[in-house]
């Protein structure tokens, strides 16, 4: 897929290579990749842009000691741009910013495949792989060509994240390009990276997170109201699932005019991505993986309180749960 792709970028003169809204480091990492080979075999400079923030002071650690030059895509005037690549989702998921009228050229992606994606020309959409940036390892593997330390480091921290990291599911091609790539990274980046200073709104959600989480046999849901930015909600998510004898959580937030929310479970059996879609059917977009899935809600003429409540009612329904026996932390 990779040769067709450069043969196609051959003759563009300016190249846009867009995260997911909000990005997380296998969106970041798989951008910077690409942006790394486009410059190693054709000597393309390309622009990386995102929507939303970057929230998860470990992320935020990865773009610094990563180098990773991101523009907000708002400010962006896409038509100054001829060639258009998109990484780690796909054009109608709901996570990511493309104005009316700009169509993708590329999609690069692990997610569920989108029958809307067949409009795009070239896709690249794996569902199978454990992340995008195990794609774009195996792109540069297949070229050849060997990333330098920082695009190293965040590839190897995009598989990680999105597999072996958060218990998610990977498989042995996904460690077989992490090995790859091993040799080229920077070990006290990537320290430093997993060990970020914490910002104090970071414990102020954790102490909102503990006081408000229900914990309903072996299922928590939390509803986190008004957060700082999405990446909160996740990691919430991810920090509550680690409570023995608990399979899945559910953890909501609110910013500004939009819902969203993170799904997890320590099981792949339980196809979260599925439930996601399930939970705001009506409502919003949602998707993911086996143990890991969120999604969002525009809460424009909608209450947020009572939004959440339906979709409380609909995962408490799906988990044959009366709602009786609500425990607290
Ligand atoms: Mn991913």
């Amino acid at each position: 897929m990779i040769d067709q792709i450069l043969e196609d970028i051959k003759p563009k003169r300016k190249v846009l290579i867009l995260t997911h809204n909000n990005p997380d480091p296998d969106t970041m990492a798989a951008a910077q990749g690409m942006k790394f080979i486009l410059s190693k075999t054709l000597k393309k400079r390309c622009t990386i842009a995102y929507h939303g923030l970057v929230g998860r002071a470990e992320n935020r650690e990865m773009v610094k000691l990563c180098q990773i030059e991101m523009h907000p895509s708002t400010k962006l005037n896409f038509s100054r741009y001829d060639y258009l690549i998109i990484v780690d989702t796909q054009p109608k998921a709901g996570n990511v910013y493309i104005p009316d009228g700009f169509k993708a050229d590329v999609v690069i992606d692990h997610h569920n495949y989108r029958t809307t994606t067949n409009q795009v020309r070239l896709h690249d959409v794996r569902p199978k792989s454990g992340s995008t940036s195990t794609i774009i390892v195996e792109y540069m593997k297949h070229l050849n060509i060997m990333p330098d330390a920082s695009t190293a480091t965040a590839l190897y921290y995009g598989v990680k994240t999105d597999t072996v990291g958060s218990g998610r599911s990977s498989n042995n091609h996904d460690l077989e390009m992490m090995s790859y790539i091993f040799p080229s990274i920077s070990l006290k980046k990537l320290t430093k990276i997993e060990s970020p200073e914490l910002p104090r709104y970071y414990y102020k959600n954790l102490q909102k997170a503990l006081e408000t989480a229900e914990i309903m046999e072996d299922i928590i849901f939390c509803n986190l109201g008004d957060v700082r930015n999405a990446d909160l909600i996740a990691e919430t998510s991810d920090f509550l699932l680690r409570m023995r004898d608990i399979k899945l959580t559910f953890v909501i937030g609110k910013i500004e005019n939009a819902g969203y929310f993170s799904l997890r479970a320590k099981s792949a059996r339980l196809k979260v991505g599925r439930i996601a879609m399930l939970l705001v059917k009506g409502l919003g977009t949602g998707g993911g993986h086996m143990k890991s899935a969120g999604g969002q809600i525009n809460l424009e003429g909608k209450d947020f309180e009572e939004v959440t409540a339906i979709i409380k009612g609909r995962l408490l329904k799906k988990a044959g749960f009366k709602g009786e026996d609500i425990k607290k932390v």
